[in-house]
């Protein structure tokens, strides 16, 4: 029996997932011409992950978002290699990708205590620069938080992300009949019987055009990407945002949001990916599901009303349909059952990929 769980974390209240600081690396010592002594380093600027640290509360700790290390000391008559200016160490939250204004990755911090190098100190001067010394590294670089989880809920707005979150896990997201209800992300635990935990995260709702950065949900799909594993949430009576805007059914939201992915980045759709077809609680939605399944059986004969814009090139292959009442409990079991079989057998394939690029690479020394 599947018990649900308590929530990881919550109540991010204006949730930050990027921080844009300056680092700096002191400036070396100057050398010391008459006596041809050198300057020392200056100082490098070192990120350290913590536990129980946010970037909200980073920024709130430091307003003007600048990390300067000290400079080397100056060769003198007393001292003739100069001393390495002080090290400036700044604690970041742990779960953080570290990025150049101009994109260029430069390392990733995923454990507490980890350490990163991300502006070094100029060297001090010596005979070689004529005794002058070299300035630090200084550039502003981005602190991007991951949200790790598991299973990422994919859908429109409304149509029941959040209500589902809420049913499988002790999360108490804000639910409401109006679109974008959620803003910021949230993740819920999921627990089962054997202690496995797997985390969920519900993610702003995407619309049409999300890739062109409509509504919120596009600003979102960095932490889609970094999920194991998709789970596609539609309403079995489909989706209209306005009267101004078209109105969707199930099937057209699925291959929408099968596009918005695409257009975000093509390996989305190589992600193992569920479908919940949810409100399976209220009148005719039976009806509405069987329709559904039949257009997914035989997507071709119904895609071509579609303007050829937004026909994916490729359709997500679900790897379960499960409709479910996010309300009443209904499937909900069943469904987290198939979100732990889908993940266990992914786990189970990269250990047996892992497995047998370790007997090739074996082959091949011996050979
Ligand atoms: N009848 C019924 N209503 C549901 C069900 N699931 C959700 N709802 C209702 O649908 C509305 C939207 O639910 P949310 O959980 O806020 O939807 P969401 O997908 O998180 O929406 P956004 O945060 O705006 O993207 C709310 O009024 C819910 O009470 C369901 O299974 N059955
Ligand atoms: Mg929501």
């Amino acid at each position: 029996m599947v018990w649900v769980s308590r929530i990881l974390l919550r109540k991010y209240g204006r949730f930050m997932d990027d921080l844009r600081i300056y680092v700096k690396g002191g400036s070396g010592g100057m050398g010391h011409p008459r006596l041809g002594g050198e300057g020392g380093c200056g100082g490098d600027v070192w990120l350290v992950a913590q536990e129980k640290l946010t970037l909200k509360r980073m920024k709130s700790q430091n307003p003007e978002k600048r990390f300067l290390a000290g400079p080397g000391d100056n060769s003198k008559i007393v001292a003739l290699k100069g001393a390495k200016g002080k090290d400036c160490e700044v604690n970041v939250p742990f779960g953080i990708s570290v990025v150049t204004d101009g994109g260029k990755l430069l390392g990733e911090l995923n454990k507490p205590g980890e350490r990163l190098l991300v502006a070094r100190g100029g060297a001090g001067g010596s005979p070689v620069t004529n005794f002058l010394p070299s300035r630090g590294q200084a550039y502003s670089i981005h602190l991007d938080l991951k949200l790790i989880a598991d299973v990422g809920l994919v859908g429109f707005p409304n149509a029941g992300k959040s209500s589902l979150l809420k049913s499988i896990s002790h999360a108490t997201p804000q639910i409401a009949d109006y679109a974008f209800t959620t803003i910021n992300p949230e993740l819920g635990t999921v627990m089962y019987s054997d202690h496995k935990q797997i985390t969920v995260a519900d993610l702003p709702g995407l619309i049409e055009g999300a890739h062109e950065n409509k509504g919120r949900g596009h600003k979102f799909l960095k932490h889609v990407e970094r999920t194991k594993q998709l789970l596609f949430v539609v309403d079995v009576f489909g989706f209209q945002l306005s009267c101004k805007t078209p109105f969707r059914t199930a099937f057209e939201t699925i291959i929408l949001l099968t596009k918005e992915l695409e257009l975000y980045k093509e390996e989305l759709r190589d992600k193992p990916a569920l479908l919940a077809v949810n409100k399976m609680d209220l009148p005719n939605a039976q009806r509405n599901f069987n329709e559904l399944m039949e257009q997914l059986q035989n997507p071709q004969d119904h895609i071509h009303s579609f303007p050829k814009a937004m026909i994916p090139a490729d359709l997500v292959r679900f790897k379960e349909i499960i409709p479910i009442s996010a309300l009443t409990g209904e499937g909900t079991e069943e469904l987290i059952l198939c979100l732990r079989k889908v993940l266990d057998e992914e786990a189970e394939k990269n250990i047996e990929q892992y497995q047998r690029e370790q007997l090739h690479a074996l082959h091949l020394s011996e050979i």
